[in-house]
């Protein structure tokens, strides 16, 4: 989660879940991560949150987390477990998002069962100490042209603002941290988003 809200990241998700938000990720990471018990019962908080608005909860690369707390579905990068395994650990009937960056890790990630794939980082970012460089949407509009139906989520920097791009370049959905954390109003972050995204997304829109 982001950084102005840090220290109340349930009551961002709460807020970010009545804006409407379609999918949450939780992606524990950084020096102050939880780790161990404190991050199951973080993790479990979630869970439970996005239940109550009947929002799918994807664990972020921890997979025996996921599988532990029964979460809907883990998202991986190109450095964590390899997407096969993790589709055979979790099963058929779970979410599986993977990352990707070039046409081949796409095609790889199709053919181990990824559900969607997350593109980018679309724009700088701060919320990713090793993100990659910045890719802009050369690579989704790619992507969405080859594979029509494989859902594509833009991350990275994006905002209400710079949505628009990513959507005409062919992605189904944006994943977001700091427009929705670090906003003082997260759920109007989210209905800004949101309004930003319909204009867009009719026709691709995913989950
Ligand atoms: N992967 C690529 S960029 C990024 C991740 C996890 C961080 C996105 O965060 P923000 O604050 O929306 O730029
Ligand atoms: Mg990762």
């Amino acid at each position: 989660m982001g950084s102005t809200n840090a220290e109340n990241p349930l009551s961002v998700l709460e807020d970010a879940l009545k804006g409407g938000i379609t999918c949450f990720q939780l992606r524990e990471k950084g020096a102050h991560a939880l780790v161990g018990k404190e991050k199951k019962a973080f993790a479990q908080s979630c869970q439970q949150l996005c239940a109550q608005y009947g929002v799918p909860f994807i664990v972020n690369d921890d997979v025996d987390l996921a599988l532990e707390i029964d979460a809907d579905g883990v998202h991986v990068g190109q450095d964590d477990a390899e997407a096969r395994f993790v589709r055979k650990r979790i099963g058929p009937g779970k979410i599986l998002g993977v990352s990707v960056h070039t046409i081949e890790e796409t095609e790889a990630a199709m053919s181990a069962g990824a559900d969607y794939v997350g593109m980018g980082p679309v724009y700088p970012t701060k919320s990713k100490d090793d993100a990659k460089p910045v890719a802009g949407t050369a690579m989704i509009e790619e992507v969405a042209k080859l594979h029509p139906d494989l859902p594509i989520v833009g991350i990275g920097g994006i905002t209400s603002f710079n949505a628009e791009p990513v959507f005409k370049a062919g992605a189904n959905g944006i994943s977001v941290i700091s427009a929705i954390a670090s906003s003082t109003n997260p759920e109007k972050a989210v209905r800004l988003l949101k309004e930003a995204s319909l204009n867009w997304s009719r026709e691709r829109s995913v989950l």
